[in-house]
């Protein structure tokens, strides 16, 4: 029997990592749709990413993406977002968006460029440095686009040769995170197709290579529990990029197309240990939000993760464990629906009220005025948006 007053008592550790491109403006390659208030400095996203925090207490950090989140002193940055009541997180690079990047980054075939690429990387952990943050996030867009484009081993070779001068550069604190992509920008091959690629060479590299499971980057149907699940097992789990998706890379509001996913993997966690704090596994949004209204849909997703993390904290493991070693499948089914199933909204609002938070974040979010005031405010000057 799980009581809620145990399953409180655990999500007050829960922390959520916010991207500062979700803030910003985005859509798709056919429109961006801009919209009133967004923010036109890091600082400005850093003040958006404080209002998520103030109402859900669970979004303490935000993560910067190098180069749109560009500045000249990121140790006062690091002050700014203190004083705005969050930190500074994940540090996220970037090597797809520029011409030289046409046939890949450290892949690519011209070793010039290969160099641009891991300066790069290695000037984000200068940053890093600077911003006291623990993660890089290492995704990369290579591949090719035709078979017989270029040698898939050598790309391979070429690609662990800049994780371990990345690796080499990074501090005994500080951890890389190896993101995967099933897909897109290349069609024909990725350079970092998928979990087992990711984790090869983490393994290879060392304890501080993890690799982060961006839940929108698998194909239909890829059981993603069970991924976590051996990921966690072998100590190899390092980060979540949470969002939704019905097709692509959609990038939607994590929980929203799927919410027993979201669930199921986090169902996961908790049994693997990844929910304990010193399990190191940093559980970030990898989002944007191109048709709503920016915060709330942020504060919507934090909320989603949250909620999912209260269902799999009240599953009756012990029961479980009954059903499952007695072989009664449709017992053991039934424990975890039981957990899916309790409605968790009235035991979020009341630890809530334990935290001195209103018990509505949207609600009291919309009740701020934030959202009219920086509509009013942030006049002039150039938006924010996915790439700049
Ligand atoms: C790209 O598809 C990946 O999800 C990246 O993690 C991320 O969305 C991009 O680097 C923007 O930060
Ligand atoms: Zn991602
Ligand atoms: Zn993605």
């Amino acid at each position: 029997m799980v009581t809620p007053s145990a399953v409180k008592s655990r999500l007050r550790t829960q922390q959520i990592e916010t991207p500062s491109w979700a803030y910003g403006n985005s859509g798709t390659r056919f429109k961006v749709f801009a919209q009133p208030g967004v923010p036109r400095t890091p600082e400005e996203k850093i003040d958006d990413a404080a209002q998520v925090h103030a109402v859900t207490g669970i979004a303490p950090s935000v993560a910067l993406h190098i180069p749109w989140d560009r500045v000249d002193d990121y140790a006062a940055l690091a002050k700014y977002a203190e004083a705005a009541g969050v930190r500074l997180g994940t540090i996220n690079s970037n090597v797809f968006q520029d011409d030289d990047y046409k046939l890949g980054s450290v892949t690519n075939p011209d070793p010039r460029i290969r160099r641009k690429a891991l300066a790069h990387l290695l000037e984000c952990v200068d940053i890093m440095d600077e911003t006291g943050s623990r993660d890089l996030k290492l995704w990369f867009s290579d591949g090719t686009n035709y078979p017989g484009q270029d040698d898939i081993r050598a790309r391979q070779d070429r690609l662990a040769e800049a994780l371990a001068a990345v690796y080499e550069r990074i501090g005994a604190h500080q951890r890389m995170v190896l993101e995967y992509k099933l897909f897109e920008p290349a069609f024909y091959t990725m350079d970092v197709p998928d979990w087992g690629t990711s984790y090869a060479h983490c393994v290879r590299l060392g304890e501080k290579a993890t690799v982060c499971v961006d839940t929108g980057h698998h194909a239909h149907g890829t059981n993603i529990e069970f991924i976590v699940a051996f990921l966690l097992r072998e100590g190899k789990l390092g980060a979540f990029d949470f969002n939704s998706r019905f097709y692509a890379d959609d990038d939607l509001m994590a929980g929203a197309a799927d919410p027993f996913g979201l669930f199921r993997i986090m169902y996961e966690v908790v049994r693997g240990g990844g929910f304990e704090p010193e399990s190191g596994v940093a559980f970030m949004l990898d989002q944007c939000h191109n048709i709503e209204a920016k915060i709330p849909a942020i504060i919507r997703s934090v909320l989603n993760v949250q909620e999912a993390t209260a269902k799999a904290l009240l599953v009756d493991r012990d029961e479980l464990a009954k059903a499952q070693d007695s072989g009664d499948v449709l017992g053991a089914n039934e424990v975890l629906m039981d957990a899916y199933h309790t409605d968790v909204r009235p035991l979020l609002a009341e630890l809530r009220a334990e935290q001195g938070l209103d018990p509505d974040p949207l609600g009291a979010y919309r009740r701020s005025g934030y959202g009219e005031r920086i509509v009013a405010e942030r006049v002039g000057g150039e938006q924010a948006g996915w790439g700049a």
